[in-house]
């Protein structure tokens, strides 16, 4: 993490200085991206980089199938070097890729040195053939300007547990996350099978303190495991609190007991559907608007646990940023998926600066693919520095006075620092 360097204390009066000083302070402060779906080398094959990677990331996938008349049987049936020829052929060359998550890979391929405007595709999977991932990764982190990134690890995946049982996770800069998807989405129809088969003498509907106890102990040893920054669930609109179901129980006797015990905070991500076109797979996915009270009951309930909360649907963000001048124990973070794009990201990060000033983490990247570490942040870093200069624009222009070095200071905590505060304070 950049330390603000005290000696900027030259002061900023006019316009131009202003937009110098905030293009140079967001363009170079390092990054901590607290939510991705990276992995580190020895999870071999969950690590995807490349551009056949990048060319099916299911945000593409879902919009090829707007523009070709491949059926979702012919799609599938493809192999992946089949379905990215596909989806350059038919999002970037029969049309232009202006989709925000076309122009990433546009982007990418350019910030990496290569020419777009050849469009040879070949030539770019000739470079990704040319590299290590461990040089690659370098190359990626130093693009970016990231420090860290924060994966998704379940500990009911049969593709990582093994990686986590042998204690070496590789690369330091790849942190970990506790997801409880599978724990608390699917206690009774998964969770509960799996928990039994390890020897934990759970029942099937979480209804004994035995069984509370036994989830205890799993999260305890997937915490001393993994050593994760957070524990996280995504959860549908519907989501309620309190709940007299497995999910309550399983907030009340296990996690939020555990987050206090270990001050691991308790990331909340609300608002997706999930398979709502399933022919889509990963792609199908959709969003719905919560009713933000079951948040707030929450949050009030159990002011000594610390949560971190995204939300899917663009309806509900204005709301969250009121809870979270009413709760100091919320801290909201990022642009979730189908709220990172720039019309949106825009957005959402006035009204956050307008009723929240410096105390949100306005973004994370969600990359699924190393590459996206470069688009995702360009992207982000331009959009954020746009609405800064015209909040201390405001300022400036009633008198107030700021340094390089103040400056330097909030995008310091925007960018990490208050996340890291967020997770060591207790
Ligand atoms: O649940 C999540 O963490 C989401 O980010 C999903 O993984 C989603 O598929 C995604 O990649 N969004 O960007
Ligand atoms: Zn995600």
């Amino acid at each position: 993490m950049n330390v603000p360097n005290t000696n900027n204390d030259a002061e900023i009066r006019t316009t131009d200085q202003l937009k110098t000083t905030i293009s140079e302070v967001v363009h170079t402060q390092k990054i901590t991206d607290i939510h991705t779906h990276l992995f580190s080398p020895p999870f071999n094959e969950l690590l995807l980089w490349g551009i056949d990677e990048l060319l099916t990331y299911h945000y593409l996938i879902a919009e090829v199938f707007r523009k070709s008349d491949v059926s979702y049987q012919q799609f599938w049936s493809m192999t992946k070097a089949q379905q990215a020829e596909l989806i350059w052929q038919t999002l970037f060359i029969e049309n232009s890729p202006i989709s925000e998550a076309c122009r990433g890979v546009v982007t990418t391929l350019n910030e990496l040195g290569l020419d777009v405007g050849s469009r040879n595709l070949q030539d770019y999977r000739d470079y990704f053939a040319d590299t290590t991932v461990e040089d690659f990764i370098d190359t990626v982190f130093e693009s970016a300007n990231v420090s860290k990134v924060v994966m998704t690890n379940d500990p009911f995946d049969p593709a990582e547990s093994p990686v986590w049982e042998s204690g070496d996770t590789g690369d330091t800069r790849f942190e970990a996350a506790l997801r409880m998807d599978v724990l608390i989405n699917s206690y009774e129809d998964t969770a509960y099978e799996h928990l039994r088969g390890l020897g934990y003498e759970v029942d099937p509907i979480l209804s004994s303190e035995k069984s509370y106890k036994e989830v205890r102990r799993f999260l305890e040893t997937w915490i001393q495991r993994m050593d994760p920054k957070y524990m996280a669930v995504s959860l549908p609109p519907d989501f309620q609190y309190p709940d007299d179901g497995v999910l309550g129980r399983l907030f009340d006797n296990c996690i939020l007991p555990i987050s206090r015990e270990f001050n691991v905070p308790f990331a909340l991500m609300i608002g997706v559907k999930r398979a709502v076109n399933p022919q889509l797979k990963m792609a199908g996915d959709g969003t719905g608007k919560a009713d933000l009270s079951s948040l707030e009951a929450l949050l009030r309930e159990n002011p000594d646990n610390k949560f971190l909360v995204t939300l899917l649907s663009r309806e509900n963000q204005h709301e969250l940023c009121v809870i979270g001048r009413k709760f100091k124990n919320l801290m909201i973070f990022g642009c979730w998926w189908f709220m990172n794009n720039p019309s949106v990201i825009e957005e959402i990060t006035r009204e956050r600066i307008e009723l929240l000033g410096l105390s949100v983490i306005p973004q994370h990247s969600d990359a699924r693919i190393l590459d996206q570490l470069i688009y995702k942040w360009k992207h982000s870093r331009q959009i954020i520095a746009d609405v800064l200069v015209e909040k201390y624009q405001s300022i400036l222009d009633v008198g107030w006075t700021l340094t390089h070095s103040e400056i330097e200071r909030d995008v310091n905590n925007l960018f990490g620092g208050n996340f890291e505060r967020f997770l060591n304070g207790n």
